[in-house]
């Protein structure tokens, strides 16, 4: 009796602050300047679960505030975080995924200061993360892309360009981001 009891209130935890997110490499990390921009409570939100739903961050309405751009993680933050890539170079991506939500998945060069995208996504997947399969396939949490070897003389500057995983679960109606900031060195 006891254990089940311990069982079930595991369990209902494991629910509640498990979705899924990126390992490595290193993501944004919300800090001072984004509880600045975006307010406590997003921050609160972004650091008690990082595996939640963008639909689970309150941001304070600032028009500088977009939880929809790398979860309104502001790149001051995350200035010592900055990967360096080649063109052409294969980046390996690892997730985590305790919570599956099917859904469409890609992982893209952003342009930060647009929120656009720059040329095609890198790896995209027109269903992810489905939960009605016995196991995930196995690129669904492990996965590789291939840095663009056009970006020309763009995504040279830190905070110019990130890495953006986004995975929408349709019928969770839950939208998750993680951001790899990212120049490009040679
Ligand atoms: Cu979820």
């Amino acid at each position: 009796m006891r254990a089940s009891t311990f069982l079930t209130s595991t369990f209902f935890a494991a629910t509640a602050l498990a979705h899924g997110n990126i390992v490595s490499p290193p993501v944004r990390q919300a800090g001072a300047v984004t509880q600045q921009v975006c307010g406590a409570q997003a921050v609160s939100a972004l650091t008690t679960d990082i595996t939640g739903p963008l639909e689970n961050v309150a941001s304070n309405g600032s028009p500088d505030c977009n939880i929809f751009l790398c979860k309104g993680i502001q790149f001051e933050d995350n200035q010592n975080n900055v990967q360096e890539f080649a063109a052409g170079e294969q980046v390996d991506f690892a997730a985590e995924i305790p919570i599956p939500h099917e859904g469409p998945c890609n992982v893209s060069v952003v342009d930060l200061a647009t929120n656009t995208l720059v040329g095609q996504p890198l790896i995209s997947f027109a269903s992810y993360a489905d939960e009605a399969l016995a196991q995930l396939p196995l690129n669904n949490t492990q996965f590789s892309v291939t840095m663009p070897t056009d970006l020309g003389t763009q995504c040279q500057q830190p905070g110019e360009c990130a890495l953006q995983w986004f995975w929408f679960g349709t019928n969770a109606q839950q939208t998750y981001e993680d951001c790899v900031d990212f120049v490009m060195t040679a």
